[in-house]
Order: C-alpha cells, then sequence, then structure tokens
C-alpha cells in the first residue's frame, strides 16, 4: 500500500473513531470500541471502501501507532472530542514532560495554563522531538517543559494512552517552564 493511501485511511478513521462516528452510522461503546467489520461496512456503505489486510496495515504501520484492534474490535488509542472512557489507570510520571505549542498560544497559556481545548485532555510528550513535532503543526514549534513529578505530587492525575502519550486534564502555569 502506498504512503497516500495509508495516510487516507488513518485520517478516515481518526474522523470516524475520534470526532463523528454518526457521521457513517458507526456506535462505540463508552470505551471507544467499535466492531472491526462494523467499522468496514459502515464506511463502504458510505462511499469510502478498504478490506480487513488494509486496516490491519494501516494499525500496524501507523506512524503513531494511533489505533488498536483487540478481540475484534478497533479504537483510537487517544484525540477523541467525543465522550469516551478510555479506561486508563492513574500513573506516575516521569519528573519532566513536554509540550510543543506555537508563539501565537503563549500569552494565553501565561493566565490560563494548558487547557485541554477540544479533547479530553491536554496531551504532553516524553521527548522534546515529538513535542516539536506536535507544535509544528501549527507553525514554529516553542516547547513548553512541564514540572510533571511536581503536578503528581500535589495531586494531579496523569495517564498515559496506549502509544504513549501523557494525558492530563490541564496544566496550572505554575508548573510550566517557559523558553
Ligand atoms: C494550545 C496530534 C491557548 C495547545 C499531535 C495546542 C498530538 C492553548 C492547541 C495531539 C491553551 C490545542 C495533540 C491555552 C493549550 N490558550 N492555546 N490556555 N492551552 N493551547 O491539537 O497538543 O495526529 O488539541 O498548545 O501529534 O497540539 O491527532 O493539541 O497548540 O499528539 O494523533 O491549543 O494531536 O496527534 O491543539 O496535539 P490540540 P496538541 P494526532
Amino acid at each position: 500500500m502506498d504512503d497516500k493511501r495509508m495516510v487516507r485511511i488513518s485520517k478516515y478513521l481518526a474522523k470516524h473513531l475520534r470526532h463523528e462516528p454518526e457521521r457513517i452510522g458507526l456506535v462505540l461503546d463508552e470505551n471507544g470500541w467499535t466492531p472491526v467489520d462494523d467499522l468496514i461496512t459502515a464506511a463502504a456503505a458510505h462511499g469510502f471502501s478498504f478490506d480487513r489486510a488494509e486496516l490491519d496495515h494501516v494499525v500496524e504501520a501507523n506512524d503513531k501507532k494511533r489505533y488498536v484492534i483487540h478481540d475484534g474490535r478497533i479504537r483510537a488509542s487517544q484525540g477523541h472530542s467525543i465522550e469516551v472512557d478510555l479506561d486508563l489507570p492513574v500513573v506516575e510520571p516521569p519528573d519532566l514532560l513536554f509540550h510543543g505549542t506555537v508563539a501565537s498560544a503563549l500569552d494565553a497559556i501565561r493566565v490560563d495554563g494548558l487547557q485541554k481545548m477540544a479533547r479530553h485532555h491536554v496531551h504532553l510528550s516524553v521527548d522534546v522531538e515529538t513535542a516539536s513535532r506536535v507544535g509544528a503543526r501549527r507553525g514554529r514549534p516553542v516547547i513548553l517543559t512541564i514540572e510533571a513529578g511536581s503536578m503528581h505530587a500535589t495531586g494531579h492525575e496523569f495517564r498515559v494512552s496506549a502509544n504513549g502519550v501523557w494525558l492530563v486534564p490541564s496544566v496550572p502555569p505554575g508548573f510550566i517552564r517557559f523558553p
């Protein structure tokens, strides 16, 4: 499968497993899962066909392991805007985590801290390189260092997705080191 086709299928999955399942009549359970067969059938019925082998390939080869197939069902590992309970355990984070953003957001972040915006959580990365890539989606990346260990010590709950993204409801400005 060429890269273009893979990206097309991956974006289609993001749209319907994270944001708008109802657009193709798909029903996700409370934890975000839906039967693989239902997904393939619903997509085909709405004009976008792919087979199980292609789907397996996209899930396996996806650059960020965005999707998981388990027991005949599929879900997105993170990034939802619809209400789903990923049912991830609370875990102790590393001392420092990173968030890539852009200069135009900094004034607001200095006042409000990091907010989850349209997603369920603020997304944090374990390394600067990943955070840079995230920030670069919007412009020249600015890297914020998050004092995750101190946050954890004061009761903030951290979770980590199946694909290694750290998730937290918000980050108050006092735990953010600005460059
Ligand atoms: C910013 C992609 C103003 C925040 C990526 C970011 C990631 C604020 C934007 C994942 C703010 C939200 C998540 C505040 C935060 N005032 N701006 N108080 N607080 N922001 O896309 O972290 O490809 O929801 O800095 O690779 O950029 O979807 O979050 O710029 O892993 O799998 O508001 O999405 O992964 O943007 O990206 P997003 P994000 P996928």
